[in-house]
């Protein structure tokens, strides 16, 4: 019996998005339990295994001070003194022999975690002057907001999920990965289906969301541009146009019109696989439907023409008429944030390219999705003028990056490479570092919900429809002796080593942070949130979340002077649309006698991306490669056997299981596990890293770089059983 103090404190996790409220069990200094928060708003006590399992992650090998790569690669322990110290003179180095542009930042899931990295990732390489900050957004759905941009938006957002007559769903699966239905989704859901919600979801496995479907359009990977063409011709045929909408709203529908003439029912069935019965119930849904929403995820975007995709789901949005009007409660409200009122009415197209920085490699450059990550292993290893020599790297890009090898010879090569991490078997990307940065676990450092109100400004899955917000103090102290920092602090302190002076920008202003007195965690937030609707200090009085009803918006009516159109003919989607017509899709999916299937990614609920969770919370410790069971027949495999997976750019080992919910020649298996190429690791214990299977250079999007990360051709070979 422990004779420690109990104690249960209310916190937040920050494993993903979902940010569910959660109770903590303490006993003494060390986390007991982890539980959903029964009586916080919305969320009615949800949370999922990854939540609970934040009780042993912040108890296992922590990782107590940073780490300084040696000349023989051994790791010695430094103090957080030293290696500011050592970061500012290499950085200043850095800067004096090769300019600012020769830093680069990367942002990955941790973002997620730390509200404060964001903010001081962007002001410190402003503070120095250099623009190349990188992110996972061009690497996740970065087709959505280039789209956005090449449409333009509705500036009353997307209906309300309770006002949603029909809800299409292409390659996306919230019940697992909380896109769309950020609290509780499986409820959620439920919930809007009895109250006559048709759900319709376009994916190659009938997924946990798509179980729940009425009509589920299980389409051959990579042929959701050819699938959406064909809804529009159809809707288009059967007069389901909301001509009135269109006439106010919209230009280019004749041109649309024609764009999708090809698209008919025979010719869509036969290339995407999908019933002409399937088609017509989904047209006849969408036709009868008032108000919907279409909704892209990962998986069209990793299987190329992300962006088109996204385009052909805005115009079907459009077409329908589905945009909320005036009168009508919003889906988002500002708490944390400052915000505009949101209006019944188009703004125009902005443009989606063709400004900001322009890269060497491949003739990549910077859109409105941000930096292309595309760019970044070339920019490092290309040699001359513009050549990125250090990267802070907040992620685990060994095992997320399109081709690991690439990545790993790219970042091996850098002058300096500082990543953080908490525990001390260190991630494959921590280990190449130069420095790693020892952090705090998130239940020992202070939290505020606001990034959860800025996401959905480059992606509609993400956000909250109440006008909800959270602040979650400390629940734990981080271990005795330990010498952390929070990343925050790293950029904080280097500026204030190169004299440098940090602000924090937002749309309303800018405010010069104090470099003498270093401010806490707590006096950032409050400067970050210092342009909230709801002050900080309104929200910290809560322990629970709290719904602020008084800031809640309804959609204001259109200004009568709005001349904006929405664009449902821009010209270079209508080109690759034309390109997509025209092509022998054969050819371009790329399957023949030896790469026979089509690896396509997906999330697990017991995963999240390359994140440290505890390798007990799943059945086997690697991702499983996931085929239907007639595939596996034919390759005469049993459930756990041994394979080869090649693809034209690299192999990898895995381990196959049986998924009757896929399409037969499709494999799918999730990303974030692994080694990295050369490494002795056992596949059967790390697990395998598909990420080792993929190009840059492969039939990638003309405008952010992303490659072809699903709808991979592969082979797969039987390998010895491993022994037992
Ligand atoms: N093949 C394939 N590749 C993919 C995808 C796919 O579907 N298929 N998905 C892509 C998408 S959508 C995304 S968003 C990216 C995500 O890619 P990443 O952003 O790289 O993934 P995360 O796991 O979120 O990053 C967390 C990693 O950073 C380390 N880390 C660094 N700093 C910290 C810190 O301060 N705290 C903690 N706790 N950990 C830290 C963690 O240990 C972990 O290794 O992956 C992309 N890659
Ligand atoms: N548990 C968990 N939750 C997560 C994450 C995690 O790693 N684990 N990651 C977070 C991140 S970084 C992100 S970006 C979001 C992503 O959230 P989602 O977009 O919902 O991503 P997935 O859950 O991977 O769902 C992708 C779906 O696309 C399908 N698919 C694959 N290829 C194709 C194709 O060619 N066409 C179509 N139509 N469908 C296809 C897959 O079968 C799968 O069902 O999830 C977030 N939430
Ligand atoms: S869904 Fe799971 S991992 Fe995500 S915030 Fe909630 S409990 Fe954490
Ligand atoms: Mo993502």
């Amino acid at each position: 019996m422990s004779t420690q103090e109990i104690a249960v404190k209310q916190s937040t996790c920050r494993v993903c998005l979902g940010y569910c409220p959660v109770n903590v069990t303490l006993e003494g200094n060390r986390v007991a339990k982890v539980e959903g928060n029964k009586e916080a708003p919305l969320y009615e006590g949800f949370i999922c295994p990854k939540g609970r399992a934040l009780a042993s992650s912040q108890s296992e090998d922590r990782l107590h001070h940073h780490l300084k790569r040696q000349p023989d690669g051994s790791f010695s322990p430094i103090s957080s003194d030293q290696l500011v110290d050592e970061v500012s003179a290499k950085i200043e180095a850095l800067i004096d022999q090769y300019g600012p542009e020769s830093i680069a930042a990367f942002t990955g899931g941790p973002g997620v975690e730390q509200p404060a990295l964001m903010p001081l990732v962007f002001s410190f390489m402003r503070s120095i002057g250099s623009n190349n900050i990188f992110g996972s957004e061009t690497i996740d759905q970065p087709g959505v907001n280039l789209a956005k941009s090449l449409h333009g938006a509705w500036r009353g957002s997307y209906a309300r999920l309770d006002d949603l007559d029909v809800m299409v769903l292409i390659g996306t699966n919230p019940i697992i990965s909380k896109l769309y239905l950020t609290t509780n989704p499986g409820a959620t859901l439920k919930r809007l289906k009895k109250g006559g919600m048709k759900l319709i979801v376009i994916d190659p496995r009938r997924n946990e969301t798509s179980r729940h479907a009425d009509v589920h359009l299980q389409c051959i990977p990579g042929e959701d541009p050819t699938l959406l063409a064909g809804l529009l011709h159809l809707l288009f045929e059967r007069g389901g146009i909301n001509e009135q909408f269109a006439e106010v709203n919209a230009s280019g529908l004749d041109t649309l019109r024609n764009a999708v003439a090809g698209f008919n029912a025979e010719y869509v069935t036969q290339r995407t696989g999908v019933s002409a019965e399937d088609l017509e119930r989904t047209v006849n849904i969408l036709a009868e439907s008032k108000m919907g929403a279409v909704w892209p995820g990962v998986g069209p975007s990793m299987a190329t023409r992300g962006t088109l995709t996204a385009y052909l789901s805005l115009c079907l949005q459009t077409v329908r008429g589905f945009w909320p009007g005036a009168g009508a409660k919003a889906r988002r409200h500002p708490v944390l944030v400052s915000g505009n009122a949101p209006k019944a009415q188009p703004s125009a197209p902005q443009p989606a390219w063709g400004f900001g920085k322009q890269f060497r490699t491949r003739g990549l450059q910077q859109t409105s999705a941000g930096m292309p990550t595309a760019a970044l292993p070339g920019e490092i290893l290309t040699p001359g003028e513009g050549q990125i020599r250090a990267v802070f790297m907040h992620a685990g890009s060994l095992l997320t990056w399109p081709d690991s090898k690439l990545a790993k010879k790219a970042l091996e090569s850098l002058d300096l490479l500082i990543v953080p991490d908490t525990l001390s078997s260190l991630t494959p990307t921590a280990k190449i570092a130069h420095y790693v940065l020892a952090t705090k676990h998130q239940l020992e450092t202070p939290f505020i919900s606001q990034i959860n109100e800025l996401v959905p400004h480059i992606h509609p899955g993400y956000g909250w429809e109440e006008p909800y917000a959270a602040y979650s103090p400390v629940v734990v102290d981080p271990p005795e002796g330990a010498d952390l920092l929070e990343p925050w602090q790293l950029y904080y302190r280097v500026a204030q080593k190169l004299g440098r002076q940090l602000c924090l920008m937002d749309p309303k202003s800018m405010h010069e942070i104090d470099m003498e007195n270093e401010p806490t965690t707590d006096q950032l937030y409050e400067l970050i949130c210092r342009n909230s609707t709801v002050p900080l200090a309104e929200v910290k009085k809560h322990t629970n979340y709290k719904v602020f009803d008084e800031v809640t918006q309804t959609i204001q009516p259109r200004d009568p002077e709005c001349t904006d159109k929405l664009a449902l003919a821009d010209m270079t989607m209508m080109e690759e649309l034309d390109q997509v017509a025209s092509e022998s899709y054969q050819d371009r999916r790329g399957t023949d006698a030896t790469y026979q299937y089509l690896l396509i990614p997906r999330r697990m609920q017991k995963m999240n991306n390359a994140q440290h969770l505890p390798p007990s919370l799943n059945k086997v410790p690697y991702n499983p490669a996931y085929m239907h069971s007639a595939d596996l027949e034919v390759l005469k495999l049993r459930p756990g056997d041994k394979v080869k997976i090649t693809s034209r750019h690299g192999e990898i080992t895995g381990f196959v299981d049986v998924d009757n919910n896929l399409r037969q020649g499709v494999l799918s298996m999730c990303h974030g596990s692994g080694s990295v190429p050369g490494s002795s690791d056992d596949p059967a214990v790390v697990g395998s890293n598909v990420n080792s299977l993929l190009s840059w250079e492969d039939d990638y999007d003309p405008y952010v770089g992303i490659p072809r990360m699903g709808a991979l051709p592969i082979s797969v070979e039987p390998l010895p059983r491993a022994q037992e």
